[in-house]
């Protein structure tokens, strides 16, 4: 049996959640948090930094939900083709898995991080700085988006696009210049595994630092 150690909020949970749901692979939910110090303990010793989410399967724990997703593919495999079978379109989804991680999710994180610093007066050069950068990978996206095909869905894309855009729109919202990546923020928030982690999310909208809006 499957275990997946993490949180209902955490972005990078519904990373690994997303290609669990999608192929319906049974598992154990074992949500991190201080009710359960036993959880916590397991998750401090798996990661390097304490970080979630974690899967066990059976005594090997995968850490790093890009992993997660590649193990998931490996061992565990079903009808949604979470790495392209293709290895030239593999490489392309694996490219495009770093650019939500390391430029959406990593800008969003460091407004979020100015926040959880100081909710009251958080840094405003960190706030820019977030900001610009998601700005700046809103239009690579867009003008990606314009060229070229998504892997089909559910992939490795799906599952680190839709909870970095999930929540980089709330923290600045994709402009209008950038049609494609909003109706593909769209598209990911319909598919029913995403729709299930957003609404499993739902009561710990008020954790969120610079504020949850009223919609999604
Ligand atoms: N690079 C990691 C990032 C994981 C991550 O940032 N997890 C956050 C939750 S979304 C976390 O564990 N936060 C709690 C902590 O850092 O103590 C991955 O891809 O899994």
């Amino acid at each position: 049996m499957l275990a997946l150690y993490g949180h209902p909020f955490s972005s990078y949970t519904w990373k690994a959640l997303i290609p669990l749901y999608a192929n319906e692979t049974p598992f154990e939910f074992r949500e991190v948090g201080s009710d359960h110090p036993a959880r916590a303990q397991f998750v401090q010793a798996a990661h390097p930094a304490g970080k979630f989410p974690v899967l066990a399967d059976g005594n090997t724990a995968v850490i790093e939900a890009t992993s997660i997703v590649e193990h998931l593919a490996l061992h565990h495999p079903g009808r949604a083709p979470l790495i392209p079978a293709d290895p030239a379109q593999a490489a392309v989804a694996r490219m495009l898995d770093r650019v939500f991680d390391n430029y959406v999710m990593g800008s969003a994180q460091l407004v979020v991080n100015a926040y959880l610093a100081d909710r009251a007066n958080p840094d405003p050069e960190e706030i820019r700085r977030g900001k610009a950068g998601l700005l700046r990978v809103y239009a690579w996206l867009d003008n990606w988006l314009g060229a070229n095909d998504m892997p089909p869905h559910v992939s490795l894309v799906t599952c680190a696009a839709a909870p970095s855009l999930f929540y980089a729109d709330w923290v600045e919202p994709i402009p209008a210049e950038s049609p494609r990546l909003a109706a593909l923020r769209a598209e990911l928030l319909a598919l029913p595994p995403v729709a299930r982690c957003v609404d499993d999310a739902r009561p710990y909208r008020a954790w969120f630092p610079p504020g949850a809006p009223d919609r999604d």
